[in-house]
């Protein structure tokens, strides 16, 4: 079954379309890669009662396809990609609901990647219909630039909450403090697009300007340091960042 939640003509506020998808994200991940392109495990962590590594997170989920829209937070959208993999609500229902503990519940996930990025949810924001486990892009594994092996996609979000190379799902009773990557401000804890919730603190509508002259030159140098990386294979894992 394809669901289809791609709006052809309309786009969130302050974003504009582009016909390519570029590795994008932080200057400080562009040189970082997964040592792991191929498994789809993750580790969960946190406030459960079992902290555990599922070496095929996805097995035993319904696959689902969506096209959706992705906008990343410096104001450029790619629209109707067709992504591929599970409901993060079902890999939830078996995964962790069965390990959250009554007594304190889970409101806040962490999602970290490969590279050392991390980036936090509200727990009600990650079970939306559209939010999904992916590691298929237009039928096709997802490459090492759109986050082998596994991947957030949460349409209705800026592009810096979908976690590319995800391996741990940390699940918080409450708000999680989390080191920022490069300015606090550029962390919103929720991040949604129709909301422009661009940042903390700051106006959305004033960050598009900040960000716009930034797409080129970061679509740059992450576009050279993969480059780079498929010339060498080197890999550098990150430290405690977040988003
Ligand atoms: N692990 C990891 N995930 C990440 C990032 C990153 O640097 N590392 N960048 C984020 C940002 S800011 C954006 S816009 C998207 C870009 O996804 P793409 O490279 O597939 O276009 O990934 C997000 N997820
Ligand atoms: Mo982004």
């Amino acid at each position: 079954m394809l669901y289809q939640n791609a709006k052809p003509s309309l786009l969130p506020p302050g974003q504009k379309a582009r016909p390519d998808f570029p590795r994008f994200g932080l200057a400080p991940y562009a040189r970082r890669f997964p040592r792991d392109e191929k498994a789809r495990s993750l580790q969960l962590s946190g406030d459960v009662l079992d902290a555990v590594a599922l070496p095929s997170a996805l097995e035993g989920l319904a696959r689902v396809e969506q096209v959706s829209d992705f906008h990343c937070v410096t104001t450029w959208s790619r629209r109707a990609l067709r992504w591929g993999g599970v409901r993060f609500s079902d890999f939830y229902h078996l995964h962790i609901a069965p390990r959250v503990d009554p007594a304190l519940g889970v409101t806040w996930v962490v999602l970290s990647g490969q590279d050392g990025y991390r980036s936090r949810m509200l727990l009600s924001d990650l079970l939306a219909f559209d939010v999904l486990l992916a590691d298929t892009l237009d039928g096709l594994p997802l490459s090492v630039d759109h986050g082998a092996p596994l991947r957030l996609v949460a349409p209705a979000h800026y592009g810096y909450k979908s976690v590319k190379h995800l391996c741990g799902v940390e699940c918080w009773h409450g708000e999680p403090r989390l080191a920022p990557s490069v300015f606090a401000f550029m962390n919103h804890p929720r991040g949604r697009v129709a909301h422009e919730e661009r940042a903390h603190g700051l106006p959305g509508w004033l960050l598009r300007h900040v960000y716009r002259p930034l797409i080129k030159p970061n679509a740059a140098r992450f576009a050279k340091a993969a480059a780079e990386h498929a010339n060498t294979g080197t890999v550098t894992t990150g430290g405690p960042h977040a988003n």
